[in-house]
C-alpha cells in the first residue's frame, strides 16, 4: 500500500502505483480519495489543454507562433500535481509546462504569448508562487531546494515543486537538489516527467537505474514510480507526498512515467530517430481516454458532455487566441527594463538613443516603463 511506504524512507524498494488500469478499471485495495467533481474538473482541464496543444502547433506551421514544445500524451503528469497545490505553494516547471502553467490558472494566451517570444507571456495570477522557468535544464532544481528551506526556516506551510525530465535527471543539479532536500527535510518536491525521451536520447540509454524514482532513496528521501497516465495514482502521490511535505516529513520524488508522443518541439522531427510503432503502443495508455473510459463507466460522462465539453473548450479556445493576436504591441524600450538595478552607462546612452528615435512613432504598449536615468553601478 502506498500509505504504508509513504511514511518511512526506511524502505529500499521503490513502489511503482498504477490505480486505473489503461481500459478504465480501478484497482479497489488501493487507497484513492477523490470526489467525482475533481474527476470531472480533471477531465475538462485534460480536454482543454489538449485541444490547446494541437491548436498551439497549427499556429507555429501557419507562421503565427515561434517554436513550442508540445505536451501530447503528457497531459496527466501536466496538470495533476500542480492541481494539488495551493497558491501560495512553489512551482517551477520546464520549458515543456503549459498544462502546469494551465493547472495553476494562467490564462492561455499568456502561454501564446510567451512562446512567441514576449515575456510579457509570464503574468502569472496574482497571489500565485508560479516561478518562469529556465531553458538551460536543470538549473532550478537546487533553486527549488533554496526555495523550501526558505519556506522551512520561515515557518510557513509552504512546499515547492520542481518538474524535470528523464533527461535532466542525469544531471549534477539533481545530485546537488537532493542532497540538500534530504540533508535539511525540506518540503520539496521533484517531480520527474520521464517521457522516455530526452530529444533524440531514450530512457534506456540515459540511466542504468531500473527506475529514476530509486535515485531518491540514497539521498533518504522517498521516492515512487507512479504511472503518469493514470489520473488517480498521479492525485494519490501527489496529494500524500503534498501532505507529507506540509507535516514536515520531508521531501518526495514522484517519477511519473509517460510518454511524449509528439516530437521534441516544432523544431524537432522524432521520426529521424524513433519508430512511429512506439508511440502508436503508447497510445493504448492515453491518458485523457482511461480517464474518459473510467468515468463513463461511472455513469459520469456520455457522448452528449462529450460533445458540449469540446464545444466550449474549442470557444475559449479561439478567444484566447484573438486575445494574444491582439495582444498589443511591446515597447522597444522594454528590452532595457529589469537587467540591472543600477544601469551602465552605455546602456543609460543606447536607451537615450532608441527614445530619440521612437519620439514619432506611434507606439502602443500597457506596461509602465523603466525610468530613463540611472547611475554609474
Ligand atoms: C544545460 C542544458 N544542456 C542542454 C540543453 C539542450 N536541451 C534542451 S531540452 C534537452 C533534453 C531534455 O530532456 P528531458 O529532461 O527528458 O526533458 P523533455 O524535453 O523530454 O521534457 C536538452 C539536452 C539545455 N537546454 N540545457
Ligand atoms: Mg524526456
Amino acid at each position: 500500500m502506498v500509505s504504508m511506504a509513504l511514511n518511512t524512507v526506511s524502505e529500499s524498494k521503490t513502489q511503482r502505483l498504477e490505480i486505473l488500469s489503461p481500459e478504465g478499471v480501478v484497482d479497489p485495495s488501493l487507497p484513492c480519495e477523490i470526489t467525482p467533481e475533481r474527476l470531472l474538473e480533471i477531465y475538462r482541464k485534460m480536454v482543454e489543454i489538449r485541444l490547446f496543444d494541437e491548436r498551439a502547433i497549427k499556429l507555429q506551421r501557419q507562421g503565427r507562433l515561434g517554436t513550442y514544445p508540445q505536451i501530447l500524451g503528457q497531459e496527466a503528469t501536466q496538470l495533476i500535481p500542480p492541481m494539488c497545490l495551493e497558491p501560495e505553494d512553489w512551482l517551477v516547471p520546464t520549458y515543456r509546462g503549459q498544462g502546469c502553467y494551465y493547472a495553476r490558472g494562467l490564462q492561455l494566451r499568456y502561454s501564446l504569448l510567451y512562446w512567441a517570444g514576449d515575456d510579457r507571456g509570464v503574468r502569472f495570477p496574482e497571489g500565485n508562487n508560479d516561478m518562469i522557468f529556465s531553458i538551460p535544464v536543470g538549473t532550478h532544481l537546487t533553486q527549488v531546494a533554496g526555495l523550501a528551506w526558505a519556506a522551512k526556516l520561515q515557518g510557513q506551510p509552504r512546499v515547492a515543486m520542481a518538474y524535470l525530465g528523464d533527461g535532466t535527471s542525469s544531471k549534477g543539479d539533481l545530485h546537488e537538489a537532493l542532497t540538500f532536500a534530504g540533508q535539511f527535510k525540506l518540503p520539496a518536491i521533484y517531480v520527474i516527467e520521464n517521457n522516455h525521451w530526452a530529444i533524440s536520447m531514450p530512457r534506456e540509454r540515459q540511466s542504468a537505474a531500473k527506475t529514476l524514482a530509486e535515485k531518491a532513496w540514497s539521498y533518504g528521501i522517498f521516492g515512487l514510480q507512479v504511472d503518469g497516465n493514470d489520473p488517480l495514482a498521479l492525485h494519490e502521490a501527489a496529494r500524500q507526498a503534498i501532505e507529507r511535505a506540509r507535516r514536515g516529513e520531508g521531501p518526495t520524488v514522484l517519477e511519473c512515467e509517460t510518454y511524449r508522443l509528439g516530437h521534441h518541439t516544432t523544431a524537432d522531427d522524432a521520426g529521424r530517430y524513433r519508430p512511429a510503432s512506439e508511440a502508436e503502443a503508447w497510445k493504448r495508455k492515453d491518458p485523457v481516454a482511461r480517464l474518459r473510459r473510467y468515468l463513463s463507466s461511472r455513469g459520469l460522462w456520455d457522448e452528449e458532455r462529450e460533445s458540449r465539453l469540446k464545444a466550449e473548450a474549442e470557444a475559449m479556445i479561439q478567444r484566447e487566441v484573438e486575445a494574444y493576436e491582439n495582444f498589443p504591441p511591446p515597447n522597444p524600450l522594454d528590452m532595457f527594463a529589469d537587467n540591472f538595478a543600477l544601469a551602465p552607462w552605455n546602456l543609460i546612452e543606447q536607451r537615450r538613443e532608441l527614445e530619440e528615435l521612437l519620439k514619432d512613432r506611434q507606439t502602443r504598449h500597457d506596461l509602465v516603463l523603466p525610468p530613463a536615468e540611472g547611475r554609474f553601478p
